[in-house]
C-alpha cells in the first residue's frame, strides 16, 4: 500500500521494537544486567532509533562509524549520516559494562524500554568532535556547551531491541510513527510531500513561505516541528502545537498535515540540516524546505555567527541527489505594507517599505502587552502565544533578599508581604530563613554544604511559586555567591527574579542582636556564625542595595515596590 512513498534512507525502514514474547523474555533476563538511565536527549534518539526515524541505524555508533561520521559524515559502510547518534556513561558506568553485554536503558520512572547489546566502550575526544561536527569548540554554541559541559566521558556502541515504544500522553493524536505517517501518506494519495521543520511558532511569514513552497513544487505539506529538545529559552512545545493547530485551517482543504517530531535537535547548521532531510525521507517526505540558518544557533557573544546564512542550503544542495530529497530553498519572507503581502526578501524591489518583528521584539511585546499586529500573525495564534505569555504584571516573580542575621531583611520581608497583599491579584508565600529552618530544613547545620542545601530548597520552591504566577518572598543569609546565583538560574526563566541585598554594616547588626546570637557567637557558643566565624560574600549582583540604618522597613518595602513598578511586575491592574 505504501509503494508509491519515497524509500527509507538505506532502503529498509529500520523497527527495532520486539514482538511481546521475545519482550517478556528480555524482561526476564534483565534481572541481572546493568541499567542505565536514559537522559532525557538518550530518551529522544531511542525514540527515534526505535521507530526507524533514524533508519538504516539500528543503535547507538560504534567507534568505528562514530569516527567515520565526525570526519566524512558517513557511517563506515559509506552511508550518509551526518551527526553522531551516541549513549554516553560515566566512567563507573563504563567500567560496569563489558562488549558482549547488555544494558538495561530505563527511561525516568525506571521502565525498560530497550536492551543495548554492547559493542564498544572507549573514552572519545569530545571537543574534537566538537569541532568536527560543529566547526566551533566554543560553548557558547548549544550542541558545543552539550558535548563539552553535558556529556559523560565515555560512549557506549551497539544495537538495540525496543521492548516498547517510548510513550507520550501530549497531544497523542498529533504523533505518528513513519511508518504510520507514511501509510496516512498512502490513504492519503500523498506521493510528493514537502516538509516544513520548525521549532518556532509559526507566524504569518511561515504560513505564506509553506504554502508557496507546496505550490512551487506541486506537494502536500506536512508541518512537522520538533518537540523533543529545541534551543533553551525557546516557546514550550504546548503553547507551539496549539498555535500550529489554529494555523492548520489556514490552509486550503486536504493539502497540509501536522505531525510532531521527537526529535532532540542539536542546532548543528549545515550537517543538521542534512540529518533533517534523511529524517523526513524516513518519514515519507520526498521534500524538506531550508530557510535562511536552517537549525543555525545563531552568533556569539561577539557577534559572530556560527554558520552563513545559507551554509545548510550549500551543504544539503551536494547531497541532494544521494538522499533523493529535494531541497525547497528559502529566501527570508518579509511583509510588503503597500500590497499587504509577504514576499521572499530578493524579490522585493529597491526603495520598497517592508516590515518585519524581530523574535526579541515579540517576546517584549508578549510581556508589556503591547499590540501584535495581524499583519504578522493570525489573531488565534497571538492570542495562544498571549495565553502563554502573559505580560509582566500577572507574571509570578520572586524577591530574594540576602544579608547579615540581624540586618533587617525579615522585617522588610514581612512589610512587602502585607503590601503585596493589600495590592492582592497573585497568591503570596514568604519563605524565611528561621521558618524554612523549621519547616523546610530542621536536619541542616550551617556548614557550607548544609546552606548551600537550604538555599536550593528555597530556590526550588520558589521557583514553582514563580512558574504558577505567584509571589516568592525570600528572607535568608544565602551567604554564597555561587548558590544564590544558582537559584537565579532556576527562577529566571519561568519568571520575575529580584535580588535584594540588606547591606546593614555587621557592626549595626551586632549592636542590634535582637536575638543574643552575636554575644554567643563572639563568645564561640554558636559555632560557624555569619560574619564573625563563617564567611559572607557580598552580592556585586544585587538588584537594589538596602542599608536599614538609612531607612526604615516601610521605606525599604516601598522602594521594593516601586523597582517592581519600573519593571512591570506591579502594576494598578494587579
Ligand atoms: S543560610 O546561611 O542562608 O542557610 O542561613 P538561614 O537559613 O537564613 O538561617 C539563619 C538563621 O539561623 C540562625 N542561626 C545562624 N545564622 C548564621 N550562622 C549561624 N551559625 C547560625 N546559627 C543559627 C539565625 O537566627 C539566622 O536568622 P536571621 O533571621 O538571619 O537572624
Amino acid at each position: 500500500m505504501t509503494d508509491h512513498i519515497i524509500s527509507p534512507h538505506g532502503g529498509t525502514l529500520v523497527d527495532l521494537i520486539v514482538d511481546e514474547p521475545r519482550s517478556d523474555a528480555l524482561k526476564n533476563e534483565s534481572r541481572d544486567w546493568v541499567s542505565h538511565d536514559l537522559t532525557p536527549r538518550q530518551l529522544c534518539d531511542l525514540e527515534l532509533l526505535l521507530n526507524g526515524g533514524f533508519s538504516p541505524l539500528t543503535g547507538f555508533l560504534r567507534q568505528a562509524d562514530y569516527e567515520s561520521v565526525c570526519s566524512e559524515m558517513r557511517l563506515s559502510d559509506g552511508t550518509l549520516w551526518p551527526l553522531p547518534i551516541m549513549l554516553d556513561v560515566s566512567e563507573e558506568a563504563a567500567t560496569s559494562m563489558e562488549p558482549g553485554s547488555n544494558v538495561a536503558l530505563r527511561d525516568p520512572e525506571g521502565v525498560m524500554i530497550a536492551v543495548l547489546q554492547v559493542d564498544d566502550i572507549w573514552k572519545p575526544d569530545l571537543e574534537a568532535e566538537a569541532q568536527a561536527v560543529f566547526g566551533s569548540t566554543n560553548p557558547e554554541h548549544p550542541g558545543v556547551a552539550h558535548l563539552l559541559n553535558h556529556t559523560q566521558a565515555y560512549y557506549v556502541g551497539g544495537s538495540v531491541q525496543g521492548l516498547q515504544a517510548v510513550s507520550h500522553y501530549d497531544y497523542r493524536l498529533l504523533r505518528h510513527s513513519p511508518s504510520e505517517l507514511r501509510a496516512e501518506f498512502a490513504k492519503l494519495g500523498w506521493t510528493r510531500v514537502v516538509a516544513f521543520q520548525t521549532r518556532n511558532p509559526m507566524h504569518r511569514a511561515h504560513q505564506e513561505l509553506t504554502l508557496r513552497a507546496a505550490k512551487d513544487v506541486e506537494a502536500s505539506l506536512l508541518i512537522h516541528p520538533v518537540v523533543g529538545m529545541t534551543k533553551p529559552g525557546d516557546v514550550d512545545h504546548y503553547t507551539r502545537v496549539r498555535c500550529y493547530q489554529a494555523l492548520l485551517n489556514r490552509y486550503p482543504h486536504k493539502t497540509a498535515k501536522l505531525s510532531l517530531l521527537p526529535l532532540a535537535m542539536r542546532m548543528g547548521g549545515p550537517r543538521e540540516a542534512v540529518w533533517h532531510a534523511i529524517i523526513r525521507k524516513n518519514y515519507g517526505c520526498t521534500h524538506l524546505i531550508v530557510g535562511r540558518d536552517h537549525a543555525g544557533p545563531g552568533s556569539d557573544s561577539s557577534g559572530n555567527p556560527f554558520y552563513g546564512p545559507y551554509d545548510a542550503q550549500e551543504l544539503l544542495r551536494t547531497h541532494e541527489a544521494e538522499l533523493g530529497v529535494t531541497m525547497v530553498p528559502f529566501k527570508m519572507m518579509v511583509y510588503v505594507e503597500a500590497t499587504d503581502s509577504y514576499t521572499p526578501i530578493d524579490e522585493v524591489s529597491d526603495g520598497t517599505k517592508t516590515l518585519n518583528i524581530s523574535g526579541t521584539e515579540l517576546r517584549e511585546r508578549l510581556s508589556t502587552g503591547k499590540d501584535i499586529p495581524e499583519w504578522f500573525t493570525f489573531p488565534d495564534v497571538a492570542e495562544e502565544l498571549r495565553r502563554s505569555h502573559p505580560p509582566r504584571h500577572k507574571q509570578g516573580f520572586t524577591v530574594f533578599f540576602t544579608g547579615l542575621s540581624g540586618s533587617g531583611k525579615s522585617t522588610i520581608a514581612n512589610v512587602l508581604l502585607v503590601k503585596f497583599l493589600e495590592l492582592g491579584g497573585r497568591p503570596v508565600t514568604l519563605l524565611d530563613g528561621d521558618l524554612v529552618r523549621k519547616h523546610l530544613s530542621k536536619e541542616l547545620g550551617f556548614s557550607k554544604e548544609h546552606r548551600d542545601i537550604n538555599i536550593r530548597r528555597i530556590g526550588y520552591v520558589a521557583s514553582e511559586i514563580t512558574k504558577n504566577s505567584g509571589i516568592a518572598i525570600c528572607a535568608p543569609i544565602a551567604p554564597y555567591d555561587a548558590v544564590r546565583k544558582d537559584v537565579k538560574s532556576m527562577i529566571k526563566p519561568v519568571g520575575g527574579y529580584i535580588l535584594v541585598h540588606v547591606a546593614t554594616p555587621i557592626e549595626v547588626c551586632e549592636k542590634r542582636d535582637r536575638k543574643g546570637l552575636y554575644a554567643k557567637a563572639r563568645a564561640g557558643i554558636i559555632k560557624e556564625f555569619t560574619g564573625i566565624s563563617d564567611p559572607y560574600e557580598e552580592p556585586i549582583d544585587a538588584d537594589m542595595v538596602i542599608d536599614t540604618t538609612k531607612l526604615t522597613a516601610e521605606e525599604a518595602a516601598q522602594q521594593i515596590i516601586l523597582h517592581l513598578e519600573k519593571e512591570g511586575y506591579v502594576s494598578g491592574e494587579a
